[in-house]
């Protein structure tokens, strides 16, 4: 504990402690340590012929709607099986002592059962499906009839999304894929966050995706400190005011403790 205390800049520490508005940029690796994979790590399975940034797309779906939807419902059932990781329960704790408001890309619930309320979910999320083109949510039945709740499969058939009961058109899953807009409140209201904040933590993220990578820049424009944890460097690392190269579930405890 000590040599992963002594990884820590103690200035981080110091502002960790004094900070009383704290906003949180995380990505994919802050759930990495509950088993779910980073969006830009290898797949296995039947998904292992497919990268996640082909399948994440408007093409994608266009082109193979079976294939994108139950490759959705698949990590909708493999993230109903994890647990919320020691990071996430950290910033949960945190939610005592200062105001912390979390902006995420990921569409995961960790950052929910682990207890904190979300402030924006960039990227959309694996529970909330709509029509593709009136918008209208998805019945309950509709998606529950596809058993969210049973195991991964290891051999799934690709099956085709469910039909809109007003429109007839496909459902879909309400997600932000490339080329897509942002849900404009959940993007202002991080932008607002990050502003009001004393303190900015960017949390396993490559940050190459924007625009929810030039948040935090938003921060340093305005001269409030920003820590990058990850254990990789990256994009951001030279931008950042201090780094922590600890995986997540290591780093948030010490620092929030
Ligand atoms: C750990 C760890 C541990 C491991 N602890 N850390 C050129 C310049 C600028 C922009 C563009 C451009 N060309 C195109 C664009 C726009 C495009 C974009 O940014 N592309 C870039 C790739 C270049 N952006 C968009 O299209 C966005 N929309 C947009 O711009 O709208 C305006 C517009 C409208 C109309 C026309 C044109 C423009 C939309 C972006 C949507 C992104 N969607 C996805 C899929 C969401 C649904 C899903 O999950 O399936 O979001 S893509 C994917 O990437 C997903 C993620 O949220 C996102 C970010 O990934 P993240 O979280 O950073 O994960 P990784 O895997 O990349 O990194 C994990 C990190 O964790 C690593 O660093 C590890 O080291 C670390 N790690 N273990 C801590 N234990």
């Amino acid at each position: 504990l000590n040599a992963q205390l002594e990884a820590i800049d103690p200035v981080v520490l110091e502002l960790a402690r004094s900070a009383k508005n704290v906003s949180v940029l995380s990505g994919a690796g802050i759930s990495a340590e509950s088993g779910v994979p980073t969006f830009r790590a290898p797949e296995t399975g039947l998904w292992a012929r497919y990268s996640p940034q082909e399948l994440a797309t408007p093409e994608a779906w266009e082109e193979n709607p079976d294939l994108v939807w139950s490759w959705y419902i698949q990590r909708a059932r493999m993230v109903r099986g994890v647990q919320p990781n020691a990071g996430h329960a950290a910033l949960a704790r945190w939610a005592a002592y200062a105001n912390v408001s979390i902006s995420t890309q990921n569409i995961d619930d960790l950052h929910e059962r682990a207890g904190s309320k979300v402030l924006a979910h960039l990227h959309g999320s694996l529970f909330e499906f709509c029509c593709e083109a009136c918008g209208r949510p998805a019945d309950r039945w509709q998606v529950g009839d596809l058993r969210l709740d049973s195991p991964v499969d290891d051999d799934p058939q690709p099956a085709p999304p469910p039909e809109c009961l007003e429109c007839d058109s496909r459902i879909r899953p309400r997600v932000v894929w490339f080329g897509e807009s942002l849900p404009m409140d959940a993007f202002a209201a991080a932008e607002q966050a990050m502003a009001d904040s004393d303190l900015v933590l960017v949390v396993g993220t490559s940050g190459i995706v924007q625009p929810a990578a030039s948040l935090p820049l938003t921060a340093l424009g305005l001269g409030i400190p920003v820590v990058e944890i990850n254990p990789e460097p990256t994009d951001f690392s030279a931008y950042a005011d201090y780094t922590v190269r600890l995986p997540s579930g290591t780093a948030l405890p010490l620092i929030t403790a």
